[in-house]
């Protein structure tokens, strides 16, 4: 039987710990100084209530100057984790143009909300808290969406919510037109993008699934 592939975009501020939430999830460790331009796919193969299933993970960075990229990101994604800091009132009050911004893109009034799922980062930093846990659930309850606090620091509830977006992925009501086409299509020009090396096995195939994720992709070079 195939293996299951899902498409996942990570938007949030820069600095709420994106790419330590994906690091966290797909290397198991905590780099706190990762660089935060690089803006990339990751792999990571997983199973999840006895299915495996192949993530690709699209950890966003930089501006909305790229807004015709995030949109084709948006467009093949298929679940979202809209991330906020638990200590910055302001990257939580952001998180709502990222939102408008997706349903927008899949136009939700004909398709539904996609998965979704809303995530207080740096749940450590209890002390520098100024987003209360209420008020993240508030804003989910508007969005009819999931809600979890997490920590990348202490690998807490990260793995939740990538499997929480499966999970949710897997109820939509026709699967199958949600699941990834077989990675055969053809990439002819799919830009240069910041990497880095990653050493990790789950990892490997990075380059590759960059290709794979912007299939769509037509324009030329993409600085970040
Ligand atoms: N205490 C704490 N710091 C975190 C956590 N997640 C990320 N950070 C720190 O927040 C900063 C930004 O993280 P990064 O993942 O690069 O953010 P991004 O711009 O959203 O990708 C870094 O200095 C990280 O070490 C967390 O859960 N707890
Ligand atoms: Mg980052």
């Amino acid at each position: 039987m195939p293996i299951s592939e899902y498409k996942i975009c990570i938007f949030g501020s820069g600095g709420v710990g994106k790419s330590c939430l994906t690091m966290q999830f797909v290397q198991g460790i905590f780099m706190p100084k990762y660089d935060p331009t690089i803006e990339d796919v990751y792999k990571k193969t997983v199973e999840i209530d006895e299915k495996q299933y192949s993530l690709e993970i699209l950890d966003t960075a930089g501006t909305e100057e790229f807004s015709a990229m995030r949109d084709l990101y948006v467009k093949n994604g298929q679940g979202f984790v809209l991330v906020y800091s638990i200590t910055s009132r302001a990257t939580f009050n952001d998180l709502q143009g990222y939102y408008d911004r997706i349903m927008r893109v899949k136009d939700t009034e004909i398709n539904g909300q996609p998965p979704l799922i809303l995530v207080g980062n740096k749940s450590d930093l209890e002390d520098e808290r100024v987003v209360g846990r209420e008020v993240g659930q508030a804003l989910a309850r508007k969005w009819k969406c999931t809600f979890l606090e997490t920590s990348a620091k202490d690998h807490a509830s990260v793995d939740q919510v990538f499997f929480d977006l499966v999970r949710q992925i897997n109820r939509l009501p026709n699967i199958s037109s949600n699941r990834s086409q077989p990675r055969h299509s053809s990439v002819e020009n799919t830009g240069a993008v910041a990497t880095r090396q990653i050493t990790n096995s789950q990892s490997k195939h990075k380059s590759h699934l960059h290709k794979h994720f912007h299939k769509n992709r037509k324009d030329g070079c993409v600085l970040l």
